[in-house]
């Protein structure tokens, strides 16, 4: 794993102060020897520092006799950016970043196990190894949201499953309330626009019998993604710059999306799956629908009836049984989507 920023320091770094310095005149440039005068540091100092900058993605120029001037910032999760404005209580106040890492999940559950507290967030600009349900790979070049909380609540094993549906309506939440866009929930873990699947989650738990140690939920957005990069995915995959002809702010996504996970993550743990479900069933493509359900080889067709309290799906078949699923791939109308568009 490269881990190339790492947790963000709070004490202000050189290389920040210079980026303060040269932010606080976008249109002059500052010279090197105003800049090493007031920061007492060498002009080879800075300059070095310049360069670091320049790797992290700044565009800075520098001309002779006059000094540097930034051109444009990088479009980085960068937990000091993101911080600024976040409006939640715990959820992303421990941020970590990377530049690329092979999972954002592999990475919080290490950390989980060295004790980061609830509602650690990692974040990463690429995955070399994005994994989906059962070791599927999930494609993660630069331009998604590739994120991963630790959650350490106090609720039996069983009730693990609702944390997907907790993370599916935020997402939900956040892309609506952040591009106007109105993505629903394909049971149980997957978000689409049309006929295009723009989100994937992937929960995962340790747990003991009657315990649970600590469960890490992993989202993958497509946010500004060009579909074309998806290799296999691309003919069923959708980006959300892709439904809006404009690339969407990825900073204000994580921080609507940490304020909505944060939001119905302490419904849940006041009162349970009933909220949760209530804001499912409104957001969701699967209820009521002929469909089909793959799991372990074996195929199921029926009615996705309701959704249990602990966030099964209810199927109820040609014959009239019923049957409840905790996890499989499905199927709605015969159609990999949302049929016709419509919900
Ligand atoms: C999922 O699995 O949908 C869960 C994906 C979770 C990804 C996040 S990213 C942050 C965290 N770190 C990780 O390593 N994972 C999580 P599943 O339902 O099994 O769907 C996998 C299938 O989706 C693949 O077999 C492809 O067909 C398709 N797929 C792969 N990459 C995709 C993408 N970027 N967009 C849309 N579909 C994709």
């Amino acid at each position: 794993m490269k881990n190339t920023s790492g947790r963000e320091n709070t004490e202000v770094t050189v290389k920040q102060k210079i980026l303060a310095f040269l932010s606080a005149s976008p249109e002059e440039y500052v010279s090197g020897g105003r800049i090493s005068q007031v920061l007492g540091i060498t002009r080879s100092a800075v300059w070095k520092h310049v360069e670091h900058l320049r790797e992290e993605g700044y565009i800075i120029d520098s001309v002779p006799r006059k000094g540097y001037k930034i051109v444009s910032a990088p479009d980085f999760l960068y937990p000091r950016e993101i911080l600024k404005g976040l409006d939640t209580e715990v959820f992303g106040r421990e941020l970590y970043h990377a530049q690329k890492v092979d999972s954002t999940n592999n990475w919080a559950k290490k950390m989980a196990e060295e004790g980061v507290p609830e509602g650690a967030i990692f974040l990463a600009e690429e995955q070399a190894g994005g994994r989906g349900r059962m070791d599927r790979p999930w494609e993660s070049p630069p331009g998604g949201i590739w994120m991963s909380i630790v959650l350490r609540p106090d609720i039996q094993p069983y009730l693990a499953p609702g944390l997907t549906l907790v993370a599916a309506v935020a997402v939900v939440g956040a892309i609506k309330a952040v591009t106007g866009l109105g993505p629903l929930i394909k049971w149980p873990n997957d978000i689409f626009i049309e006929d295009r699947k723009v989100c994937g989650i992937l929960t995962e738990m340790k747990a003991e019998m009657d315990r649970v140690n600590y469960i890490v939920i992993g989202m993958g957005i497509n946010a500004n993604i060009d579909i074309s990069t998806l290799g296999n995915a691309a003919p069923t995959a959708g980006s959300l710059s892709m439904f809006l002809g404009s690339p969407v702010d990825r900073k204000r996504l994580v921080r609507g999306l940490l304020s909505q996970l944060e939001d119905y993550y302490f419904r849940f743990r006041k009162d349970g799956m009933a909220p949760i479900l209530e804001a499912w069933r409104k957001d969701n493509f699967t209820l009521g629908r002929y469909i089909i359900l793959k799991q372990g080889g074996e195929e199921f067709k029926g009615v996705a009836e309701d959704i249990t309290p602990e966030g099964g799906l209810l199927l109820r078949d040609e014959r009239g049984g019923t049957r409840v699923f905790y996890s499989g791939e499905v199927t709605v109308g015969g159609h990999y989507g949302i049929r016709n568009g419509k919900k």
